[in-house]
């Protein structure tokens, strides 16, 4: 299959949101991955594939060639840091940022703080650059429950409109930056097929920026 061109995405709102640059880059999957079981999608053009995979696992799934190209958030690229891709577009979809939340009555942050975190790498860059030495406790998920429970003094998390810190008692202590999904791209396939390659990361390109 030395042309076709297959690109990974995860479900949910990296999917929803990158439909509609895909889209003005006529590509138009043929089944719907919220409600078909299949992972490999058809699309309108017979020559380009949506391989329907977890969003943490994109970043592989493109510097190892199983996909030639895919869309991952940057909170997912810079945990990543060490897979070899190519990040050619800021999509700027799926927006939120990542922040440090505790509890609202809890110190300022400090040195020999623990943090609990899926985003393990962003945080200790984090800390370190505000002179901070803390303890870091990689967590998979349900991170807000850490400083009820009082197994962390404050996580770093993803957040949109504020609603699961709110629900769950917590608040924004600090913003550590914005974040976006990105539009990777493997080396190899970037050489191999380049005129396609190039054709639709272009046609994505303007997608974006009529977005914007
Ligand atoms: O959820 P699942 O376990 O299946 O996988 P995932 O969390 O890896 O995927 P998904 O689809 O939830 O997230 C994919 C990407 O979307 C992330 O890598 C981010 O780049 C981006 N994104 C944008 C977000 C959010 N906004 C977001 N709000 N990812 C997660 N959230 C979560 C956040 O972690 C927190 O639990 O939503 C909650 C906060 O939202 P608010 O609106 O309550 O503040
Ligand atoms: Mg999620």
């Amino acid at each position: 299959m030395p042309n076709q061109i297959r690109i990974a995405v995860s479900k949910g709102r990296i999917y929803k949101q990158a439909l509609p640059l895909l889209a003005q880059a006529d590509v138009e999957p043929l089944d719907d991955p919220e409600t078909s079981r299949k992972l490999i999608l058809d699309t309108s053009d017979p020559d380009i594939k949506l391989v329907i995979i977890r969003a943490t696992d994109v970043p592989a799934y493109v510097a190892y060639g199983g996909a030639d190209m895919g869309v991952a958030g940057k909170d997912v690229l810079l945990e990543n840091e060490r897979l070899p891709v190519y990040e050619p577009l800021d999509l700027g979809i799926a927006r939120c940022r990542m922040s440090v939340a505790g509890l609202p009555e809890s110190r300022p942050l400090g040195r020999r703080m623990r943090i609990a975190t899926k985003y393990v790498n962003s945080a200790r860059k984090y800390f370190a650059s505000q002179g901070l030495q803390v303890e870091i406790i990689k967590l998979y998920g349900s991170m807000e429950l850490a400083p009820v429970l009082g197994l962390a003094d404050a996580i770093v998390d993803l957040v949109d409109t504020g609603a699961t810190l709110m629900a769950n008692g917590l608040v924004e202590k600090a913003h550590i930056m914005d974040i976006s999904s990105r539009l990777v791209v493997n080396k190899a396939s970037m050489k191999t097929k380049h005129a396609r390659m190039s054709q639709l990361i272009e046609d994505i390109k303007q997608a974006v920026e009529v977005e914007q």
